[in-house]
């Protein structure tokens, strides 16, 4: 017990980057619920609805303008000005743009000439993807520190299921306001962070003050926060749902939750209990903990098509290199490498082959993917290529006892080179270099 105060007055030995962490902190957890009755009546609120004693306390984070935050950040001249972030190709299109930028209209997935109409005098930026996983990295090592039931959604978002650690760190909106301290005092980024007693209503509270917001749905204030939306804000309700229930004069959630079941029958069917259930902010789902990446990808669609062999090796090596690299900062190796690739017509062909053992090396998984390329370039010589990709799937620990284990692809010369050029890119980033350096090895190859 000794050492569980230690950890609860001093929270940085949670974060303190060492192997056991994860463990000690689940100890810690142990033993505060034996201290501690069950959590669940503090989430009531005086004078509304009472919540059961098991009920969950859920977080819901989301960073704000996410890839066009991190660009301002690394270059403090962009500050206040529209910064839009995506592919600048002629089929390029919006990732996303910043709070600045979407004053004009501009948003995700919106073409990138249509956003250049828009908003000519914007900033545009290619992704990093590389720079945008690092401070995610960050963000989800914080999430850690206060629990250790964490379900990633995507790079920039999160569910965390706090309903262990309220006594620890002082209740509901503290975690809340504490967790966004944290993200921007260690990335200098501000999250908007949603608070409720499901994953549903927690998601739609974090969007619901966007940017740098902190909502907190109140057990009885849910009809109140939801009544007013409209239907599409409700999950499964899209643009063919949207259009039958406004000829049923439903426009809000308020009033999908009054109508009669009868009534949405002929739109939902057997799903129309599902529906009102969510309208009526109920849902219990679990916050499901992320399993570690069950495959790494890249691909890339050309501006314009490509049939060149040597381009295409080119482009299929440096993505052997990001997969490569991401296996190894995660201390992982694949048992398959995958290649993907569209024509010119859209016809879209995947190959795949598995090694006789896990590799996690650059010039390993390079050489199956140029051999499956090859393969497919056999019969479609001059085949112009709209798109191409590669990845890895069967990962494993690289310390495991799996196929890994007996890896002899890899000579130690291979990995000494990709140490070599993961320090430099840690260093400097997608560097030329490392490019430069690694098209050279793929001539040595011919
Ligand atoms: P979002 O969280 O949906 O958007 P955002 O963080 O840019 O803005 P906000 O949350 O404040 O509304 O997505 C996170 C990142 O994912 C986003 O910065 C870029 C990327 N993304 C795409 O690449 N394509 C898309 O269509 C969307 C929606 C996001
Ligand atoms: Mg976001
Ligand atoms: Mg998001």
């Amino acid at each position: 017990m000794v050492q569980v105060q230690a950890l609860i007055k001093d929270r940085e030995l949670l974060s303190y980057p060492c192997p056991d962490g994860f463990r000690i902190f689940l100890c810690c957890h142990a033993d505060i619920m034996k201290l501690n009755p069950p959590v669940g009546k503090s989430i009531m609120n005086a004078g509304q609805k009472p919540v059961e004693a098991t009920a969950r306390a859920i977080i819901h984070v989301d960073m704000d303008a996410f890839y066009a935050a991190v660009e301002c950040l690394d270059n403090p001249e962009l500050k206040d000005q529209p910064v839009i972030v995506g592919g600048l190709g002629p089929r390029g299109v919006v990732a996303t743009a910043n709070y600045a930028a979407r004053v004009f209209g501009v948003h995700s997935a919106m073409p990138m000439g249509r956003a250049r109409r828009l908003c000519p005098q914007a900033q545009y930026i290619r992704p990093r993807m590389s720079r945008y996983r690092e401070i995610s990295a960050l963000i989800f090592s914080v999430f850690r520190n206060f629990t250790p039931t964490v379900e990633g959604l995507s790079l920039d978002e999160a569910f965390l299921d706090v309903t262990s650690s309220l006594k620890l760190f002082g209740g509901l909106e503290e975690i809340g306001l504490q967790v966004k301290q944290e993200i921007l005092r260690k990335t200098g980024l501000t999250a908007s962070v949603g608070i409720a007693h499901n994953k549903f209503l927690a998601k739609l509270a974090s969007d619901a003050q966007k940017p740098d917001g902190l909502v907190y749905v109140r057990p009885g204030e849910v009809h109140r926060f939801l009544d007013p939306m409209p239907v599409s804000r409700l999950w499964g309700i899209g643009k063919r749902t949207a259009p039958k229930l406004t000829a049923l004069g439903i426009l809000t959630i308020g009033q999908l939750r009054r109508c009669d079941a009868s009534i949405l029958r002929p739109v939902f069917g057997k799903r129309t209990e599902h529906f009102q259930n969510l309208a009526r902010g109920e849902d219990d789902r679990e916050v499901q903990p992320s399993r570690p990446d069950k495959s790494i990808s890249h691909e890339v669609t050309f501006d314009t098509d490509l049939a060149d062999r040597r381009e295409l090796l080119a482009e299929l090596l440096r993505q052997s290199e990001k997969v490569s690299r991401r296996l190894r900062a995660q201390e992982l190796m694949a048992s398959t490498v995958v290649v993907k690739i569209r024509d010119a017509g859209f016809h879209t062909v995947t190959r795949s082959r598995s090694m006789r053992a896990c590799s996690n090396s650059t010039r390993t998984l390079y050489r199956m993917a140029r051999a499956l390329f090859e393969s497919w370039r056999e019969k479609h010589k001059t085949t112009p290529v709209r798109l191409i990709g590669m990845g890895v799937t069967g990962l494993e620990q690289e310390s495991g006892d799996g196929k890994a284990a007996g890896d002899r692809l890899d000579s130690s010369t291979e990995k000494s080179l990709d140490k070599v050029l993961d320090r430099i890119n840690q260093r400097y980033g997608d560097a030329k270099i490392v490019h430069g350096l690694a098209l050279r090895r793929s001539k040595e190859d011919h």
